[in-house]
């Protein structure tokens, strides 16, 4: 096999953000953008050869081509072997448990998670390590330094081979394996819940359920797991296959990009009793009951705060993770239990090191991820299957969980507002604003509201003290409220500007005023100290979930 050098020179903006790297496809596909950054990924690395690497993506477009590319250059990076999804696919915790099970030295994800695709849309790439996780800040640092300085990538020449069936190959003197990708994680999830009750609940005539796939990748792992193994009616599953444009919608599993799925449950009448969609990679998770959206951060809270009825928990919990924008409904569960709840930055990355320790077990972030110790990334069907599971031992509606829950540990109404795609240099702009009034802020009243502090969260990973600065501006009022700006690192197009409100509400009577009516003195409070219309023309969010 011979190795084939091909001169390149650096691409500017190689940076990976909050989850690998993320771009248009039309930035992919120059010529050699892909291959400029998986040689950087490659070069980081050491101690590769003869190991395996497992290989796989959501299916969008580019897809295909990407991974043809990228086995000819794992070949001459010197892995012995590839473990590759049939057709390419591989939903991102399946990939995670597969680099898990099968002790691979890591993997590379193709998916740019929720954002929409096609050839116009977004794409991405992004490594694990051998522990099944994303890689920590420190090696794609490190990536990002290399792609500055590349000067040429390392190919073999070899066709493009046939993914579509099962079986053993060859690309170079390398082995690829190309794998069933819903198996290994199948049997994964088999073993922490009780498929038993879950089947007898799926059985009954008064519970009927949807599982919207968003035609992204978790289709045929949702038709696999709910509809084969758990007996759920044909049909259960909808919008199942995975298309390369997601059918031109945008695979993010929120009360706007799943408005179907919540119509369906707005009332009685299409007889459904519970609902659930995942995203674009399958990481994701939305939890619909009748007339009820879950909160993705009270989801993490009622899941942590039933631990007690699900197989794999049921001996209990080391501790608990959340982002620090996520609500700190979660917080409150870990007291009652008495164990730790961590506060990290946003990015699954930060909870590896937590999982790997035994620090935590379960994760979650307000960005609709929850999931444990049985992979390192976050994970949508292991999160529907959780609820499925509490529902089938408690044999109450979500809603009705979700309300019990707040009459013993009080309500943290929760709310993000989004403003999409604003011009990057007003959003830093106005964050860099922020941050030089946050010294004047403690004390300060806005419309009756009390500012008790005021920071640019910093985290230090309590098991390898590594340290992450500027993660997000967070202002801490009276009794728990919490108003958190932070720019998103997810987008592809102008900047993201995320506002996050939080209101702790104890009075039960006061738990079914609607979110946005009881977070209204906050949203005046953040448009007031961030002056976000002055500064980028925007009055209205375009996205509030
Ligand atoms: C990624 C990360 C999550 C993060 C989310 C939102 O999710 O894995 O940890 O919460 O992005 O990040 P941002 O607010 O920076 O856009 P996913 O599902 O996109 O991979």
């Amino acid at each position: 096999m011979q190795v084939i050098s091909v001169p390149s020179a650096p691409f500017a903006g190689q940076k990976p953000g909050t989850s690998g790297l993320r771009k248009k496809v039309t930035v992919f596909r120059q010529e050699r953008y892909l291959e400029n950054f998986v040689q950087s990924i490659f070069d980081t690395l050491s101690g590769q050869q003869g190991q395996t690497l497992v290989l796989g993506g959501d299916g969008r477009y580019y897809n295909d081509v990407a991974i043809q590319t990228i086995l000819r250059m794992a070949a001459a990076a010197g892995f012995g072997r590839v473990l590759v999804g049939r057709d390419g696919i591989l939903s991102t915790p399946a990939a995670s448990a597969v680099i898990r099970k099968w002790r691979a030295f890591g993997g590379i994800i193709l998916s740019a998670s929720h954002n929409a695709g096609g050839p116009d849309g977004d794409f991405g790439i992004k490594y694990n390590l051998g522990n099944g996780g994303p890689a920590n800040e420190a090696f794609t640092d490190a990536v990002y330094r290399r792609t500055l300085e590349i000067s040429a990538y390392n190919s073999i020449d070899a066709p493009d081979i046939d993914l579509s069936r099962l079986g053993e190959l060859r690309v170079g003197d390398m082995i690829v394996n190309i794998i069933d990708p819903v198996a290994d994680y199948a049997e994964l999830l088999e073993s922490l819940f009780d498929f038993e009750r879950i089947a007898a609940l799926l059985a009954r005539p008064d519970f009927r359920m949807r599982f919207d796939a968003m035609h992204a990748v978790t289709g045929p792992y949702a038709r696999a797991i709910l509809e084969d193994r758990l007996g759920a009616p044909a049909g259960t599953v909808v919008n199942g296959t995975p298309l390369p444009d997601f059918g031109g919608g945008h695979p993010d599993p929120n009360p706007v990009y799943a408005a179907e799925l919540v119509a369906a449950l707005a009332d009685g009448s299409s007889g459904l009793s519970f609902g659930a969609a995942s995203d674009g990679d399958g990481d994701r998770n939305m939890i619909v009951g009748r007339g009820f959206v879950v909160s993705p951060s009270d989801s993490l809270a009622v899941l942590a705060a039933n631990h007690a009825l699900i197989p794999a928990y049921a001996g209990g919990l080391a501790g608990v993770a959340r982002s620090m924008p996520t609500s700190c409904a979660v917080d409150r569960v870990a007291a009652a239990l008495g164990i730790p709840c961590y506060e990290t930055p946003t990015g699954w990355k930060y909870f590896g090191s937590l999982l790997d320790a035994g620090k935590a077990t379960l994760c979650g972030e307000e960005s609709a991820g929850t999931g444990s110790d049985h992979v390192r990334e976050k994970d949508g069907l292991w999160a529907v299957l959780y609820w499925l599971n509490i529902l089938a031992v408690r044999d109450l509606p979500a809603d009705v969980i979700v309300r019990e829950h707040w009459q013993r540990f009080g309500r943290n109404v929760y709310s993000r507002h989004d403003y999409e795609g604003i011009d990057t240099a007003k959003g830093d702009h106005l964050m860099n604003e922020l941050r030089s009034r946050l010294p004047q802020l403690p004390g300060a009243e806005f419309a009756g509201l009390h500012i008790v502090s005021a920071d640019d969260f910093a985290y230090t990973d309590p098991v390898d003290g590594s340290r992450s600065e500027r993660q997000g501006i967070r202002i801490l009022l009276d009794e728990g409220s919490r108003v958190v700006f932070r720019l998103s690192g997810t987008g592809t197009e102008g900047a993201t500007l995320r506002v996050y409100l939080e209101r702790y509400v104890a009075d039960p009577d006061r738990h079914e005023v609607p979110t946005q009516e009881a977070l209204a003195p906050l949203i005046g409070l953040a448009e007031a100290v961030a002056q976000i219309a002055a500064i980028t023309g925007r009055s209205e969010p375009d996205v509030i979930s």
